[in-house]
């Protein structure tokens, strides 16, 4: 998978791209990051990539020439990328989102900043996603966000134990919680059914825990699912 991230502040993927999962991932060729800077894509004798908005107002906008230039440049020199507008008011991320991006060879991730781009940048993008309800100072962090999901579901980016954790979540369930030693933590102990070694009473202990989660602290999430007859006989003894 190949990633193109259009940025004014390049220096800030320093962390995702040499740390780490992520940093070995590309050492092993598993993904590669590229940045581009559109203010070298600027023109004028200040490199400006911002203007004041028409209209009036506070706040500057970023100018769609140097954004646009830049899209550009890094299709004519590395092909087409499936381009990503990484905007507040994009559509949010979600799990099935990360799985259809990880199918897409190339992902341009382009990020806004200041108080927002000319609205006729979005023209040259193919989705805009968000990352959540809140406002972040630039599209940076939700592409470091995007580029992290995405990798960690390529091949050969996590061993295949790492790989199957995140199947529940995948299938709208949060996750079921995890002990390790000791047995007896300043006080607190571990549940019994993952004691027991019966592998069928661990699973459907797993099982509830993941639905009582989700039930209690995801209730929009409970209500999308289909609970099988064992989900349901499951939440009405509460106990396996
Ligand atoms: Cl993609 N950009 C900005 N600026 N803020 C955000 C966001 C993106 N997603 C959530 N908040």
């Amino acid at each position: 998978m190949i990633f193109e991230v259009v940025t004014l502040f390049p220096e800030m993927f320093a962390s995702v791209t040499s740390a780490g999962i992520i940093g070995k991932a590309q050492e092993k060729g598993a993904l590669q990051v590229y940045l581009t800077d559109p203010r070298s894509f600027s023109t004028d004798k200040h490199r400006s990539v911002d203007d004041t908005p028409y209209g009036g107002g506070a706040g500057m906008v970023m100018r769609p020439e140097p954004l646009v230039a830049a899209i550009e440049a890094v299709e004519a020199a590395r092909g087409p990328a499936h381009k990503i507008l990484l905007t507040p008011t994009g559509a949010p991320l979600t799990q099935p989102a990360v799985l259809r991006l990880a199918t897409l060879p190339r992902l341009m991730l382009v990020c806004g900043r200041y108080e927002g781009m000319d609205e006729r940048v979005r023209g040259f993008c193919d989705e805009e996603l968000s990352i959540g309800d809140y406002v972040l100072t630039g599209g940076e962090l939700a592409a470091m966000v995007i580029v992290d999901a995405v990798a960690r579901r390529l091949p050969g980016v996590l061993g295949n134990a790492d790989s199957a954790v995140d199947e529940s979540f995948e299938a709208g369930l949060l996750e079921h919680p995890q002990y390790t030693r000791p047995a007896l933590y300043r006080g607190v102990g571990v549940p019994e059914a993952l004691l027991s070694g019966n592998h069928g009473r661990i699973r459907r202990w797993r099982r509830l825990q993941s639905l009582l989660r989700t039930r209690d602290r995801r209730p929009e999430l409970f209500a999308k699912l289909t609970l099988s007859d064992e989900d349901r006989a499951l939440l009405a003894g509460e106990e396996p």
